[in-house]
């Protein structure tokens, strides 16, 4: 059997935003989003439509995740019995409240990954040391972003209905050139600096397949590597990718076997910020039907101390 390729060796030549803003940025290719262009990307809103991305978390039939992450459990913790049999809290006045927990992975719902959250070698974003990541991220967490926040011209490219499928394969691929194609034939321009969603109809099958289903031999359809495809980004200094898929790619790289190569590609090397698992069926919809693709965006992970991602519910303006 072939030994398998090491990352390292598939990104040997790959281009590095490192340094690119300053020995200590931890933000990356957020950068890019200047409020110059924040107040341009206004401009895309139009009708005033409002459409929120995030999934449900907490489902009882579970919510979508990368396979041995566990589910979010939510615990409540008061409610109208305790006020019933006298272990609610004596507000002054009567008032009565229900309080609860949540636990669960931060990657485990519509989240942002921190930029420390993946790598390979010794290094992080940026050339952070990796043994940063030890006891939570003391570089390049998703605090910085989440303080920063996200905004600006978003656009939505629909693979699954440019291939004419309510949902895109298991494993299927496709590159930027798709994007391209799939935006002429949508009637909107990818810009520079645009922040770049990417639909398949993944997540959206989620809550109409079995479980066994969408699970079995997990391979997700998604954007694949070339180095072309890399230099597109760089080139378009896109500062932030969204998918409705759980991991912004296809699973496995199918010629190297390599797992998840973009994840290193362009938030490790190029500090492209990743959200992952949106729900992005009805704003396809509806850009369908008006024919508007392009729209104002904006997000606000949770400020996590240390986290290596964070839940977020990102809303669109249309
Ligand atoms: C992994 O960490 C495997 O992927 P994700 O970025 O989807 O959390």
């Amino acid at each position: 059997m072939a030994e398998q390729l090491h990352i390292s060796e598939l990104l040997k030549d790959a281009p590095k935003n490192w340094g690119k803003w300053g020995e200590d940025d931890e933000v990356g290719g957020l950068n890019y989003l200047t409020p110059e262009v924040i107040k341009e990307g206004a401009s895309s809103i139009r009708s005033g439509k409002v459409f929120t991305l995030g999934v449900p978390i907490g489902m009882p039939g579970g919510d979508p995740i990368w396979p041995g992450r566990p589910l979010a459990q939510r615990f409540q913790v008061r409610d109208r019995s305790d006020f019933l049999n006298g272990n609610g809290i004596d507000y002054a006045g009567g008032m009565e409240d229900s309080d609860d927990h949540i636990s669960m992975p931060l990657q485990g719902s519509t989240q942002y990954d921190a930029l420390g959250h993946v790598w390979y070698g010794d290094h992080i974003w940026n050339g952070f040391a990796a043994e940063t990541t030890t006891g939570g991220l003391k570089k390049a967490s998703i605090l910085p972003i989440a303080e920063k926040g996200i905004a600006g011209r978003a656009v939505l490219i629909d693979m699954a209905r440019f291939r004419g499928k309510q949902v895109l394969g298991r494993g299927e691929t496709f590159t930027h050139e798709d994007l391209l194609a799939a935006a002429e034939a949508q009637g909107v321009t990818i810009q520079k600096r645009d922040i770049l969603i990417i639909r398949t109809g993944w997540i959206g099958s989620f809550y109409y397949t079995p479980s066994e289903e969408f699970y079995r031999d997990f391979l997700e359809p998604g954007l694949t590597y070339t180095p072309e495809l890399v230099q597109w980004f760089q080139d378009m200094e896109i500062p932030n990718l969204c998918t409705d898929t759980i991991a912004n790619e296809v699973t496995v790289e199918p010629e190297s076997g390599v797992v998840l190569p973009l994840h290193s590609a362009l938030m490790r090397n190029l500090g492209v910020t990743l959200a992952e698992i949106l729900l992005l069926d009805k704003l396809a919809d509806d850009c369908a039907a008006d024919g508007q693709w392009d729209f104002f965006y904006a997000a606000g992970p949770l400020k996590v101390y240390r986290g290596t991602g964070a839940p977020v519910n990102p809303v669109v303006i249309k």
